[in-house]
C-alpha cells in the first residue's frame, strides 16, 4: 500500500514492467524507467497512417481503449480508435473517428492531432488540438466509442495542449490549456479555466510559466490528465528549451492544490524524463518526448505514463506514487507566479 493515495479506481490489468536495480530515467536520475520494449507502437501502424504518436489511453470495460494521432500519408493528422488487452499491443480501426454534431450530422475537423481521452462522471472526453481558424482546441463526448459528438470549442484560437481534470472542481469542469500562436510557438503558459456546462469557460487563472531551469525555458504544457492524490494534483507536463538545432521536449512534474489547481504546491527543477534512446532522439522531429496520458493503479501505486517520441511513436515508461511525489518535493522550486491565484 502507497503512502500517498490516488483517488481513482483500482486497475489491477494495467501494464507494468519491474525496475531493475537502480535504474532510473536516465542522466535526470528520477524514479522513471521506460518499458525495455519500447516502442510500443512502431512506425506504419496502418494502412494510410506513416506514424502514430502523441496519444491517449484508458481502462474500459476491463480492458483499455484510446486516441491515438495518426500522421495519415497525405499529411494531415487526425484521430484514430483504438483497442487493446494489455494496454501495450493496439489494434487500430483501420478508419479515423467519424465526428458529428449535436444533431448527428458528419461534422469532421479540418485536422486534429494530439488527443487527451479523460473519464469525467460518466462521459469520456477527448480533447485535442484543431483548425478552428487558426490552431485551437476542439472537444467531443462519448459514452460508447461508437458515436463522437463534438462539443462547442472550448477558446479562441490560438491554444494547444488541452486537458481536463478527472472530476469537477467545486462543481464546475477544469481545464488545463496552454494560449499559444499560429506557428511554432516559442513561449507559452498553462492556465486553468472552468464551466459549468463545457459550453461557457471563464475564471482563467494562470497556473505556471516557463521555468527558471534550461529544460522548461522556452514554453510549457499540459500533458496527460491530472492524477488526483492525497497531495494534491499530479501533473505530468512538457518543458521545452530551444537549441541552435531546434526545440527539445522533455517530461516534467508538478503537484497543483487540489481545490483551487492555480496555486503551484511542488515543482520539479529537473526533468523527469528528456530525449536519450534513439526512438526519442531520432524521428520525424527528433528529441521529442511529450506525455498524453497515464494509467494508475489505486491499489498498487503504480503509474504508467504514455508518450509521445520523436513525433513517430509512443513510449511507456513507469513509475510509483510514493517515489515520484517524494521525489518532485525533494526537488521543488516554485515561484511567485506559480503560487500565486493566477489572476491579475
Ligand atoms: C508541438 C506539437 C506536438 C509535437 C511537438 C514537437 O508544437 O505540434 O504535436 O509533438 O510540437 O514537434
Amino acid at each position: 500500500m502507497s503512502k500517498v493515495k490516488m483517488m481513482s479506481p483500482a486497475v489491477p490489468n494495467m501494464p507494468w514492467q519491474d525496475r531493475a536495480d537502480g535504474k532510473t530515467s536516465g542522466v535526470a536520475d528520477a524514479p522513471i524507467w521506460r518499458y525495455n520494449e519500447n516502442p510500443i507502437i512502431g512506425r506504419n501502424p496502418v494502412k494510410g497512417v506513416a506514424r502514430i504518436f502523441n496519444s491517449a489511453v484508458i481502462p474500459y470495460e476491463g480492458a483499455f481503449i484510446g486516441v491515438f494521432r495518426g500522421e495519415q500519408t497525405n499529411g494531415i493528422p487526425y484521430i484514430y480508435l483504438g483497442r487493446s488487452e494489455d494496454a501495450i499491443h493496439w489494434d487500430f480501426d483501420a478508419n479515423k473517428i467519424n465526428f458529428v454534431d449535436e444533431a448527428g450530422n458528419p461534422f469532421m475537423p479540418v485536422y486534429a492531432y494530439d488527443p487527451r481521452l479523460v473519464k469525467v462522471e460518466d462521459v469520456y472526453y477527448i480533447i485535442w488540438c484543431q483548425d478552428f481558424y487558426g490552431a485551437a482546441i476542439g472537444m467531443a463526448k462519448t459514452t460508447d466509442f461508437k458515436t463522437f459528438t463534438r462539443i462547442e470549442n472550448p477558446f479562441l484560437p490560438f491554444n494547444r495542449n488541452a486537458v481536463l481534470f478527472p472530476r469537477k472542481i467545486n462543481g464546475n469542469f477544469m481545464m488545463l490549456s496552454r494560449p499559444s500562436d499560429s506557428g511554432h510557438t516559442p513561449f507559452g503558459d498553462i492556465f486553468v479555466s472552468e464551466s459549468p456546462d463545457l459550453v461557457y469557460w471563464g475564471k482563467h487563472r494562470h497556473v505556471m510559466g516557463k521555468g527558471n531551469e534550461w529544460w522548461q525555458s522556452l514554453k510549457i504544457g499540459g500533458g496527460a490528465a491530472p492524477i488526483e492524490t492525497s497531495e494534491g494534483w499530479l501533473l505530468f507536463y512538457h518543458g521545452v528549451t530551444g537549441t541552435c538545432n531546434g526545440y527539445v521536449y522533455s517530461i516534467g512534474g508538478a503537484i497543483l492544490d487540489i481545490d483551487n489547481p492555480s496555486i503551484v504546491k511542488y515543482r520539479c527543477e529537473n526533468f523527469l524524463l528528456t530525449p536519450e534512446e534513439w526512438y526519442e532522439e531520432r524521428g520525424f522531429v527528433p528529441n521529442v518526448c511529450f506525455p498524453c496520458a497515464t494509467i494508475h493503479d489505486s491499489e498498487t501505486g503504480r503509474i504508467a505514463i504514455y508518450y509521445g517520441a520523436a513525433d513517430s511513436y509512443v513510449g511507456l515508461a513507469f513509475t510509483e506514487i510514493d517515489e515520484i511525489v517524494d521525489y518532485i518535493k525533494t526537488k521543488s522550486k516554485v515561484t511567485t507566479s506559480d503560487t500565486e491565484i493566477g489572476r491579475r
